[in-house]
């Protein structure tokens, strides 16, 4: 049975250009509930380690230095089926790709700086909720 919460964050371009409001309310209209909910800053390092399974991707540096410039929002999200119906939400990883009426459609500027970040897998989403909430932070 697909577990039914996800993990997700705003990353920090879209932080910095004030899209925190639109896409929390495409997410909610989306038909997530919000189960925790903060705004904090990732250094360099744990950038690194949230995404260490892309450690040997040309992106990776990119990628560790665009996710600690700015504070991030995060949150786990509730839903049936939540990592896909997430996905489908938020759209492709490539911007150009996205369909109309996505997330990344709506916010992302490039296949790097895309707007959010979505889990892959019921077990990834677990590991990335713990990674960023106690289990009193979850309501
Ligand atoms: P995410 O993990 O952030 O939800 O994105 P995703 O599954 O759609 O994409 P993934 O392959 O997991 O890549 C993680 C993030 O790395 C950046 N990226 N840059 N420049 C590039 O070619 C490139 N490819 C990926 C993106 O920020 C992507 O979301
Ligand atoms: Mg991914």
């Amino acid at each position: 049975m697909p577990n039914n919460r996800t993990y997700s964050m705003v990353k920090p371009h879209a932080v910095a250009d004030n899209h925190v409001g639109g896409i929390l309310k495409m997410i909610e209209e989306g038909g997530f509930r919000i189960v925790a909910l903060k705004k904090t800053q990732l250094t360099a390092a744990q950038a690194g380690k949230f995404y260490e399974v892309h450690a040997e991707r040309p992106f990776y540096g990119e990628l560790c230095q665009m996710m600690s410039e700015g504070p991030i929002v995060a949150m786990i999200l509730e839903k049936e089926n939540a990592v896909a119906d997430f996905r489908a939400l938020i759209g492709s990883t490539d911007p150009a790709e996205a369909a109309e009426g996505t997330v990344r459609k709506a916010y992302a500027k490039s296949k790097g700086e895309n707007a959010v970040h979505g889990s892959d897998s019921d077990e990834n989403a677990a590991i990335e909720s713990a990674f960023f909430f106690s289990g009193l932070e979850r309501y």
